[in-house]
């Protein structure tokens, strides 16, 4: 498979003007006509047009009117290159092809999913639909004519508004689709089937009204009401915050049951996996119907962020990624609570990049090589770290100067193809700001890791903080440059308030200042901050709100944490303090483990989260996260061999330690956090929910009968799937019969549910009881159970090995049926170097199998072949 390189992007030969496209949908074959107005980007070039296309069937070619003999081009299986093209400022290239989209087992390109058609395109599926130039500085201006069985497929969609419709002979029908911006072929769209619509309107700031329409299978539009309600807030959200409207008269959102993703914002026609649309009370969870909310945010903001403005080349990916993922993080702030979602996006980042910046699959933000584009869309959170840095402007800059960097974006490259470098100087132009080497965010990979020291002169009455930074060696990058790295910084006094700073002394330079926080800009290796006027020696809070995607090592004290626990005024801080605390008392206890020692939970910290558990000023969402120990994964990240069986039992002493010490006041909180009132999404109800259920959980992991009864009895009572699958996890979490019944009850009662079923095997899947891989494995023959959509197996590092064959195997069956799903799995794999000698043999003997595997896909072998470079 071949190397694709950043530094050899060149414009391309050749642009498209306007794209007329014509389908012709049948059950054994479909025709792809296509019509483009070509233009050589130099006049009376004579450079060859290179198109890609992949199983696609060629039947005939014209330039200009003029069919195209076999020798008058080439063919090969992944392009289509015509050597002599007219000397001419345009000319018309007519292509007809063949592609079977009900064999299309890949969910890329033109598919079918329960019975209708649909496309997925991004990044390069349009080269399964038909021979063209898939690269996103191609722009055109589209037309697409659908034509198939009415009775089958009675709904026509594409991108745009709908110019005409009409029957033709046959029992068929046909739709024509105008798009009447330019775009990239990775935002085309079209679906077709049996679907039933939710209409609503929504009108425009200027006045518009625009016609909002959200697809499913008839049976499934009453599932679709907050989904509306989540579109509505978005576009509204969109206006007040960025003064961004929509641009046409129609919104189509469609829900498939198969899909790559969560969802694609092709132009005015997003697709979305059914799970991301549908939600009722009874059957989708908080954590659905605040998924839903972001996700129908984050494609719509993709209109103006990744569509009317798109990107260059797919180096440029976070270019729209970052910059969209960070627009939906705040959308959902404003909507909920800002602390709760910061935390949310925080652990995310934690949980799911910095491992990814550790391994071998390390790239930076904007990447300078790949094989397989799909790869860089790895899972659920892989573009925090973009979106990251798109907060670091915004924390820089302030609301106002990033709203004006914006601006001038848009201003300078509305239907353009542009790159991160733009982005950067919009917000530097529109500012005149100094943003030092922050570019080096966009092109060294790692998580840098920074050191703080802090002393306080009460001679001098001064406080100095100083900053080392140091990002870690990735693979093709030994060594790395210093970069930009904004510090929001408060120092709170003995009795727990912000100080007011004066004033900062740094590189020879006093600054004034005056506020309780500051943003310090770490731009060097080393480098210190001196704060004068001080009184007394303060506790400094630093990096508030994560004011930069970095690991931070401090010299605080156990003491500072808990203080910082207790009173800082920044909210995320305070969860911060609890976690940092907790994370090096689990390591402590790790090593007690490993060598044998009984363990003993620090009875300090017994008391500082059970002070947070009966704060009542506090937000209940707070608590319920403030009192979640970090997960498995963080504490192994923080060892030099991962022991996982060793923080496995540590986290689950420590979990039942806490529960057994304010069993009263988890108590307490499940009683009086109950409700009968009938569902409501909105923050209060759901923080309500959400600490109820973590104290639930809590109470149950310790396996006392009557709160396994109580767990039962919440179980039975709940009036929404938010307590009632609550009930279920905390239940679930020990062996034994009750574990079985209740697990077999929930199956029963939802088995006409596809999603809810398939949260009950997840919630499975992700269990640690012991033996766990051998009950997975049972489940694979469960009737419900699909390959094309297979849930995580947890015990994955069983010491057997058990758990790596199960994943090897299940990755070599589902790269036949859909690499892109079964490279995402082999990541699973990537960081086997950093287990003991016997678990790096057995991981590493799977990686060897699944090289070995015939036909093997580009996909999978580029994520097998790095990490077992
Ligand atoms: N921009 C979209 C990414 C996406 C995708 C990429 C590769 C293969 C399948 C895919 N489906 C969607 C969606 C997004 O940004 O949310
Ligand atoms: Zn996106």
């Amino acid at each position: 498979p071949k190397e694709i390189f950043l530094k050899d992007y060149t414009k391309p030969d050749y642009y498209f003007e306007t794209v007329d496209l014509s389908f012709s949908l049948g059950e054994e074959k479909t025709i792809v006509s296509s019509l483009i107005k070509v233009s050589p980007r130099v006049q009376g070039s004579s450079a060859p047009l290179v198109l890609d296309g992949h199983d696609l069937k060629l039947l005939s070619v014209k330039v200009e009117g003029k069919l195209l003999k076999e020798g008058d081009y080439q063919l090969d299986s992944r392009h289509l290159t015509l050597p002599s093209l007219p000397a001419k400022e345009s000319f018309v290239l007519e292509i007809d092809t063949e592609i079977y989209p009900h064999k299309n087992t890949s969910l890329d390109g033109l598919y079918k999913s329960s019975g209708n058609f649909c496309t997925q395109c991004e990044a390069e599926g349009f080269r399964k639909i038909t021979f063209y130039q898939d690269r996103p500085d191609i722009m055109a201006k589209y037309t697409c004519r659908v034509e198939a069985d009415k009775s089958l497929y009675p709904v026509l969609l594409s991108n745009g508004n709908l110019i005409s419709q009409g029957d033709i002979e046959g029992g068929r029908h046909f739709a024509l689709w105008e798009d009447p911006f330019k775009k990239p072929c990775y935002l085309f769209a079209l679906v077709a089937g049996q679907l039933a619509s939710r209409d609503d309107t929504f009108t425009t700031r200027s006045g518009r009204e625009v016609s909002l329409k959200i697809w499913t299978p008839a049976e499934d539009l009453p599932k679709t009401a907050h989904a509306m309600y989540s579109l509505k807030a978005a576009m509204k959200w969109d206006e007040d915050v960025f003064g961004l409207e929509y641009d046409l008269d129609l919104f189509n959102i469609v829900a498939v049951p198969d899909f790559n993703m969560g969802a694609m914002e092709n132009k005015s026609l997003n697709i979305f996996n059914s799970k991301l649309v549908l939600a009722s009370p009874e059957t989708a969870t908080d954590a659905d119907y605040a998924a839903i909310l972001g996700v129908i945010g984050h494609e719509y903001f993709h209109n103006w962020t990744g569509n009317r403005v798109t990107c260059r080349d797919w180096f440029q990916l976070s270019l729209k990624e970052g910059l969209t993922v960070f627009r939906d993080q705040e959308f959902s702030s404003d909507m909920g609570s800002r602390t709760v979602k910061r935390i949310a996006d925080v652990s995310k980042l934690r949980i799911y990049q910095f491992p990814q910046d550790a391994g071998p699959m390390a790239h930076p933000v904007r990447p300078h090589s790949y094989i397989k584009m799909d790869n860089f869309y790895t899972g659920k959170f892989l573009f925090a770290k973009g979106a990251e840095v798109v907060r670091m402007y915004k924390t820089l800059l302030g609301s106002e100067g990033f709203r004006k960097g914006i601006d001038l974006y848009f201003q300078r490259h509305d239907e353009q193809a542009v790159t991160c470098e733009d982005f950067f100087a919009a917000m530097r132009d529109a500012n005149s700001a100094d943003f030092a080497n922050f570019l080096q965010w966009y092109s060294q990979a790692g998580t840098p890791v920074v050191k703080v020291a802090s002393s306080y002169n009460a001679e001098a009455r001064t406080f100095s903080l100083k900053f080392s930074q140091e990002i870690p060696p990735t693979p093709g990058q030994p060594t790395k440059e210093a970069t930009f790295i904004p510090v929001v910084v408060g120092l709170l006094d003995s009795s727990g308030k912000d100080i007011t700073l004066s004033s900062v002394y740094h590189d020879g330079t006093l600054q004034t200042i005056s506020s309780s926080s500051t943003i310090l800009r770490v731009t060097k290796k080393e480098e210190e901050f001196v704060f004068s006027d001080i009184a007394e020696r303060p506790v400094p809070s630093l990096f508030r709100g994560f004011s930069a995607p970095v690991r931070v090592e401090t010299d605080l004290s156990d003491d500072d944490l808990f203080f910082l626990l207790a009173h800082d005024s920044d909210e995320f801080n305070r969860w911060e303090a609890g976690q940092v605390l907790a994370r090096k008392l689990m390591l402590n206890l790790v090593s007690d483990f490993q060598q044998n020692r009984p363990l003993v939970l620090n009875p300090k910290f017994i008391q500082g989260l059970g002070s947070v558990l009966s704060d009542s000023t506090l937000d209940k969402e707070f608590i319920a996260k403030a009192i979640t120990l970090p997960g498995e994964g963080e504490i192994m990240d923080m060892m030099a061999v991962a022991d996982p069986d060793a923080v496995h039992a540590v986290r689950k002493f420590v979990r039942k330690q806490l529960a057994s010490e304010l069993k009263t006041e988890l108590l307490k909180i499940v009683e009086n956090n109950r409700s009968t009132e009938a569902y409501v999404f909105d923050h209060p109800n759901m923080a309500r929910r959400a600490l109820k259920n973590t104290a639930l959980a809590y109470l149950a992991s310790l396996e006392d009968p009557s709160y396994v009864e109580l767990a039962l009895s919440e179980y039975k009572l709940a009036t929404n799937l938010t307590d009632q699958f609550a009930a279920l996890a905390a239940l679930a979490q020990n062996r034994g019969k009750t574990r079985d019944n209740v697990l077999a009850d929930f199956y029963n009662k939802w088995q006409g549910d596809y999603l809810v079923v398939n949260k009950w095997f997840l919630l499975q899947s992700s269990s640690d009881i012991p033996g766990n891989v051998e009950n997975v494995t049972k489940l694979l023959d469960h009737p419900a159970f699909d390959l094309r959509n297979p849930n995580k197996a947890m015990n994955f590092h069983a010491k057997d090995g058990s758990g790596y064959k199960f994943l090897g195997d299940i990755v070599v069956q589902l790269d036949k049926i859909n690499p892109q799903v079964a490279s995402r799995m082999v990541s699973a794999f990537s960081r086997w170097k950093r287990y003991d000698e016997t678990r790096q043999a057995l991981a590493k003997a799977q990686l060897e199998m699944i090289m070995s595997a015939n036909g093997l896909s580009e996909n999978v072998f580029e994520i097998a072949s790095k990490s077992l470079a």
